[in-house]
Order: C-alpha cells, then sequence, then structure tokens
C-alpha cells in the first residue's frame, strides 16, 4: 500500500508534463485581443495557400490574427512547432475526423472570418499549418519568425 502511493507521487508530475506537451510554450501563449500590438489579416484558399505565408512579429509582442477562409472548404489555422504540426498532420491523415480544441487553433467555415490573439515568447521561428488531410501535405503552411 505505502509502495503504491509513493508509485503514484513519481507519476503524478509525468503525467503533468505529458499534458502540456500538446501546446509547447516554446511557441508563445494565448494573448488578449484587447493588448494587441497588430493585426495581420491571414487569408486561407482552397489552393492550400495561407496569404501571407510567412510573418515577422517580436518577441513579446502579442498579435491578433484575423483569418479569412475565401475558400469553399472548411481550413484551419494551427500554430505549433514545425515538427509537432508535420507529426500531427501524419496523424490526421490516420484519423481524419480528430476535432481540434487546443489554444493557439481555429477552424473556419468557408466564407467566414475568425480572430486569434496570441503572444509570442520566445524568439525562433513559428509555424502554423492547416491540419485537414492532406492541406497541410498540399503546402497549406507558413511560418512566424520571432525576433
Ligand atoms: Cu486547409
Amino acid at each position: 500500500m505505502k509502495g503504491m502511493l509513493a508509485l503514484g507521487l513519481v507519476l503524478m508530475p509525468m503525467v503533468a508534463m505529458n499534458a502540456m506537451a500538446s501546446s509547447d510554450p516554446v511557441i508563445g501563449k494565448p494573448g488578449e485581443a484587447a493588448k494587441a500590438a497588430r493585426t495581420i489579416a491571414v487569408d486561407m484558399s482552397d489552393f492550400m495557400l495561407f496569404t501571407p505565408s510567412e510573418i515577422k512579429v517580436t518577441r513579446g509582442e502579442t498579435v491578433l490574427f484575423v483569418l479569412t477562409n475565401r475558400g469553399q472548404q472548411p481550413h484551419e489555422f494551427v500554430l505549433g512547432t514545425a515538427r509537432d504540426l508535420r507529426d500531427h498532420a501524419a496523424m490526421m491523415q490516420k484519423n481524419p475526423g480528430m476535432v481540434h480544441e487546443d489554444p493557439g487553433q481555429v477552424t473556419v467555415e468557408p466564407g467566414q472570418k475568425k480572430e486569434l490573439a496570441w503572444t509570442f515568447t520566445n524568439s525562433g521561428v513559428v509555424a502554423f499549418a492547416c491540419l485537414y488531410p492532406g492541406h497541410y501535405e498540399s503546402g497549406m503552411r507558413g511560418t512566424v519568425t520571432v525576433k
């Protein structure tokens, strides 16, 4: 009994770390739209493109992304490390119905517009992509360079 209790205490921090891995703090954190220093309009299209696909921000800056879906099918905007997005895109091929509800991502229906406020806390490159099956593979991705 005593042994099991000790094991539980050891395992708990590992579980907590695992839960955090889904939204890696390295990419930043959800921001407050009211504190956004600027708005960046990003268009999504059925040509599997984000426009613009290369964005530059300053470290510590809160940006309000305004995502407009100009296409006829839903698209999503998912922030992540390049590796996470690639892994996730591969997973989506196997589980196309997966729903994303983490911070740092929004789904935009055709003709709709959605906002996402994000604070870029670390310098480096944060990637973004649409993870609908086939979209990432067709090039529906981009980068935010944080300096
Ligand atoms: Cu898409």
